[in-house]
């Protein structure tokens, strides 16, 4: 049965923009099943039974079901390992760093540019006002951390052409492709 994924009509926003990635390096078909949070869907009785938290995006696996975006980036990956574009690395070593990348993924990055942009694009969107303090906030903490990410894409430089292998990393980078810039 094809994979079902749950999440906003648009497919790239919020967490769906982490595991596009995933099922476009791994050739993976699915069914998109989308669940708006602006029209609430993402509270429906029916919605809850797949994740409870009432979040975006879910995923149905042949009645497996999986929530939280990055594991569902992990199991994609691991599942269809010899499908498509290897992404998990196999030594200890290099999978200790894969772990790093994806943990500063997670801890120094996606929240200050998430804050970011709920300020700047999210509440604007909701009819709400953008909190100048928290966006200016914000900006400086994601500005600080970017700063540190500059400074190791620098030492990364592209083996064979000598270019960095990533410049201006999006708004929402995956903890996945996150580990290229780091191994
Ligand atoms: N940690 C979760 C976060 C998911 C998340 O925050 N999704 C947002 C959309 S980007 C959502 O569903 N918000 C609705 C809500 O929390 O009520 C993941 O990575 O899957």
């Amino acid at each position: 049965m094809v994979l079902k994924l749950y999440s906003d009509p648009r497919i790239f926003a919020g967490g769906g923009a982490i595991f596009v990635h995933v099922l476009a390096e791994k050739r993976i078909p699915f069914q998109h099943i989308p669940v708006s949070v602006a029209d609430r869907q993402n509270t429906t009785p029916e919605y809850l039974a797949i994740q409870p938290f009432g979040q975006v995006p879910a995923i149905d696996d042949d009645g497996f079901i999986l929530y939280e975006s990055r594991a569902i980036c992990r199991y994609l990956a691991e599942k269809y390992q010899d499908q498509g574009t290897p992404l998990l690395p196999q030594s200890l070593k290099e999978r200790a760093l894969f772990e790093q990348a994806a943990f500063i993924e997670l801890a120094n990055f996606h929240p200050y540019c998430q804050t970011v942009n709920d300020e700047a694009f999210g509440k604007p969107r909701r009819g709400l006002l953008t909190d100048q303090t928290i966006l200016a906030s914000a900006i400086a903490l994601a500005s600080g951390k970017l700063g540190v990410y500059e400074t190791i894409l620098g030492k990364h430089r592209h083996q064979s052409t000598g270019a960095r292998p990533c410049r201006n990393l999006p708004s929402q980078t995956s903890s996945v492709s996150c580990t290229r810039i780091f191994l």
